[in-house]
């Protein structure tokens, strides 16, 4: 594959009109007849042949105005389609025929066969292996689709838009044809066909008209889509309410299936979803899972609006549609749960995932300028970063102002392929505002570094901040400007209340956010009385790393007395994390362990303070994990001493709190029936977080298996297993717990994945041994990505100490998978292959490891461009 450069964008030379598809299935020779009719675009070189786009595609007929073409007039090899001579301005179609085997088509892109039934996925560049088309994302065109197959195999025969009708067609086939009449690209074409289950509602929308919805499962599946639909729902009127969206077809449906290479996809009117994000009762879904169904079922629904109404002129643009279609998702789970929880959850996420991203080898930025592999660009930066940047633009508009910005956006730009410049230019016409410099944060990777020291002057009564922006170097960005970063900024006394200044000179400060934008300012706040403590980047205003050397003791003001509660939960974070890092440094050397008091004190009493929500307690009590503790220390890794070093702090907590937690896990019982709710849900979280440090207490598995015997939903069951697993992986009680855990859910996909993971997730480097038994288990799956992704994807991702074992076997093992899954599925391959981006910080035995095994990956034949693309990238 070649680079593509966002530079070399220019329009198509020709405006698709009009589609009309008609598929044959067959699950080894599906016959695809496509009726494409075109128009030379006005201005377009007269004598330019058409070129379509292929994958892996054979011609097998070729009409123009319906008449079969010469051979001298067109070129087609499996890649692409020219045709030649073709009308200087009059409408021609093109009728083009290919036949596809859905069984072979491993990839999952494009159409293929998963669970008996068909299903296709498009996005970013699937569509080119169903037919020739212009598969880019600002060809946009009304689609009609007519299905034929078999009537008993498959009863459904489902597309876009609305169901035009259906009737027989001739012995034991059928037929249904559908219409969307919204221009749609490529990318959000879908097809499901087969005999699956369904549950059914309706929703009325804000203009009185009834919208059908329906989602499909798996037969006998159907109770378990319930909470599906009411997030649907749920998701509708929030719209509505929020953003004054309203949904535009009669029908909305949703399709679970069990093999698919991400979360889910927004296709038009039929949304294709991975089955772990649409299916779940107490008994087999956690309440991380029923967050996760509730905020993608959002997500995908509010990209009806953010992403197919308005879509990516190229996909260069993909932050337009994932940025802030995440940024939406955010907003609708903290609306509909605790909002200071949700944005604890999103920040860590956050700082695990894409911080690591921006400061390796794969930092890119969410606007990237060139590719080679589309697919390997729906990264943590275009979704996450491109959510910060969007709620960044809210910060600093205002609520009133963003909204204006929005609601622009949508009127100025319904129906079109857009870029960014085009919605940043919405917020600056609607606001007035000049957000030139603020656009750096589409157009430099790397995540800023901003350095802070204060001074108080107490003859004068004012209080200095200097500030310092530094932003580190990336691939091919090697200087960087100065960015606009908006500080959500506060002042406390030593009583703990808040200090406002008289007046603030050296920066803009507006409603609570100092606004950086020099490489370095001092701000002076006057008015100031007495000392005051200062609390910076609150609610994670600016997704940036802060240096702020800030005594435990007033980091443990801020933990008690800020209004803010993310900010807390930052303070008490900020008072682990030196603790952590020496306890690291110190288990390297050999040196005991010890825990400052003022952190083991404060993170106990916010543990204690029964006016805290229990879900918040639970986000404090939650250390930082050890690779944060890895990213933090930078470089010269050695993760079992961060493991040991991170357990030590854990048992001198456990230790101290012993009494606390005991009480709290007799107190946080939920009573009644199971109910998935945000407060339900938190306090089952603390209750489990107390059953954590009890274990490190006691250090035997006999409380986790008592809890583990006892449960009655899979939140407590699977952790409960999680901790006989990670910290007692040979007791008799964990083998027994692992048995009965796998003999009662034999038969259900999603729960063995959490299984494996479990399995996958224990420290050590006598993992691997158990990895490679597992993969011998009748229960594992090769084909299937979910289940790939729980054995080797956690292992890769989440245990630094198995993975990192120090004779490099957990990266030997690594490339080993990598070539075989890409041989399948390439997209796979590669997005398990970037658990590799962080390994020039290790310790260098373990980095030439790492380093021998990516090379392994590098002189590998017939390497797929996607993992081609990343382990170039990764080396270099
Ligand atoms: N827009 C979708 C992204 C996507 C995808 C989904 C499933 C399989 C392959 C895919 N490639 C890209 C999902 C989303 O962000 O909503
Ligand atoms: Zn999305």
């Amino acid at each position: 594959g070649q680079v593509i450069h966002l530079a070399d964008y220019r329009p198509t030379d020709f405006v698709l009109e009009r589609v009309d598809l008609t598929f044959e299935l067959d699950p080894t020779e599906t016959k695809v007849e496509a009726r494409l009719i075109f128009h030379r675009r006005p201005g377009a070189d007269p004598a330019a042949p058409i070129v379509l786009d292929g994958d892996e595609l054979t011609l097998s007929g070729l009409l123009l105005d319906q008449v079969e073409l010469d051979p001298s007039r067109y070129d087609a090899t499996p890649e692409s389609l020219t045709v030649r001579d073709l009308p200087e301005s009059a409408p021609f179609e093109l009728t083009i025929t290919t036949v596809i085997n859905p069984e072979a088509n491993t990839k999952l892109m494009g159409l293929y066969r998963t669970g008996g039934i068909y299903c296709t996925q498009c996005e970013a560049e699937g569509f080119r292996r169903i037919t020739y088309f212009p598969d880019r994302p600002d060809v946009l065109a009304a689609f009609t689709v007519n299905i034929i197959a078999d009537k008993d195999a498959n009863p459904l025969l489902l597309s876009n838009g609305n169901f035009l009708g259906g009737a027989g067609y001739g012995p034991g086939k059928h037929f249904a044809a559908w219409f969307d009449p919204h221009p749609k690209p490529s990318y959000l074409f879908a097809l499901v066909a087969g005999d699956l289950g369904v549950i059914e509602d309706t929703f009325t929308t804000m203009s009185g008209r009834e919208v059908v919805l329906k989602i499909y499962v798996e037969h006998g599946k159907e109770p378990r889509a319930a909470y599906a639909m009411d997030a649907l729902k749920r998701s509708m009127k929030w719209d509505e309410v929020r953003f004054g969206r309203e949904y535009d077809l009669d029908i909305f449906m949703i399709v679970a299936v069990s093999d698919f290479n991400m979360g889910a996809m927004e296709n038009k009117g039929l949304n294709v979803f991975n089955d772990k994000y649409v299916l779940a009762d107490p008994e087999i879904a956690t309440d991380a899972d029923y967050a996760n169904i509730e905020a993608i079922i959002a997500h995908e629904y509010f990209h009806n609006w953010t992403g197919n109404r308005i879509t990516c002129r190229d996909w260069f643009q993909l932050c337009l549609k994932e940025g802030l279609t995440v940024y939406r998702d955010h907003e609708f789970s903290s609306d509909q749960r605790s909002r200071a929880v949700k944005r604890i959850a999103e920040v860590r996420h956050l700082k695990s995932e894409q911080f690591p991203e921006d400061g390796g080898p794969l930092a890119h930025p969410v606007r990237p300028t060139k590719y080679r592999e589309i697919n390997n660009f729906y990264t943590t930066t275009v979704y996450e970063k491109g959510s910060e940047v969007t709620r960044m633009i809210a910060t600093l508009l205002g609520k009133d102002g963003f909204k204006k910005g929005m609601d622009l956006y949508f009127d100025r730009h319904d129906g079109q392929a857009v870029t960014i410049e085009d919605f940043v230019k919405c917020f600056e016409d609607a606001s007035g505002r000049d957000l030139t410099q603020f656009s750096l944060w589409y157009h430099q990777a790397g995540t800023p570094l901003v350095t802070a020291s204060g001074s108080y002057d107490a003859a004068a009564a004012s209080f200095t901040l200097s500030l310092e922006q530094m932003i580190p170097a990336t691939p091919g960005q090697p200087s960087k400007e100065p960015m606009h970063i908006p500080l959500s900024l506060a002042l406390f006394g030593e009583n703990g209340g808040k200090i406002e200044p008289t007046s603030v000179d050296g920066a803009e400060y507006i409603g609570e956010v100092l606004h950086l934008t020099g490489r370095t300012q001092t701000a002076t706040f006057h008015g100031i009385a007495s000392r005051p403590v200062v609390s910076i980047n609150r609610g994670f205003s600016a997704p940036i790393n802060l240096h702020f050397d800030q005594s435990p003791a007033d980091l443990a003001l801020l933990a008690r007395h800020e209004t803010n509660h993310f900010a807390r939960w930052q303070a008490l974070t900020d008072l682990a994390l030196p603790n952590l890092l020496k306890a690291a440094r110190d288990a390297r050397e050999g040196k005991p362990v010890v825990c400052e008091a003022t952190f083991i004190e404060t993170l106990i009493a916010a543990a204690a303070d029964d006016a805290l929500e229990p879900a918040f307690r639970a986000q404090a009590l939650a250390l930082p994990s050890e690779s944060d503790i890895a990213r933090e220390l930078g470089g010269n890794n050695d993760p079992d001493a961060i493991h040991a070093g991170r357990q030590a702090i854990l048992k001198q907590i456990a230790d101290a709190g012993k009494d606390v937690f005991a009480g709290l896990y007799a107190a946080m019982t939920t009573s009644g029936d199971f109910s998935p709710d945000a407060k339900s849900a938190g306090l089952r979280a603390l209750r489990n977080t107390a059953l954590t440090y009890l274990s490190h207490a006691e250090q035997t598995p006999a409380r986790a298996k008592a809890a583990f015997d006892a449960a009655n939903n899979m939140t407590d069951l699977s952790h409960a297993l999680t901790i006989l697993a990670h910290r007692f992986p040979d007791s008799a009680e964990t083998s027994e717990a692992l048995a009965s855990f796998r003999d009662r859910f034999a038969e259900n996909a999603l729960v063995i994945d959490k299984w494996f993971a479990i399995q996958a997730g224990i420290p050590g480097a006598k993992t691997l041994e158990r990895i490679r038994a597992l993969m011998d288990n009748p229960l594992f799956k090769r084909s299937n990505p979910n289940r790939m992704r729980a054995l080797v994807g956690t292992f890769a991702f989440a245990n630094p100490t198995g993975f990192g074992r120090a004779d490099g076997d957990g990266y030997r093992f690594l490339a080993g998978q990598i070539l075989d899954i890409d041989e399948r599925n390439p997209q796979l391959a590669a997005r398990i292959l970037t658990s590799m981006r962080s390994w020039r910080s290790l310790e260098p035995a373990r980095a030439e490891h790492a380093r021998l095994a990516l090379i392994e990956i590098e002189r590998a034949a017939d390497l797929s461009t996607d993992v081609r693309d990343i382990v170039e990238r990764t080396l270099k």
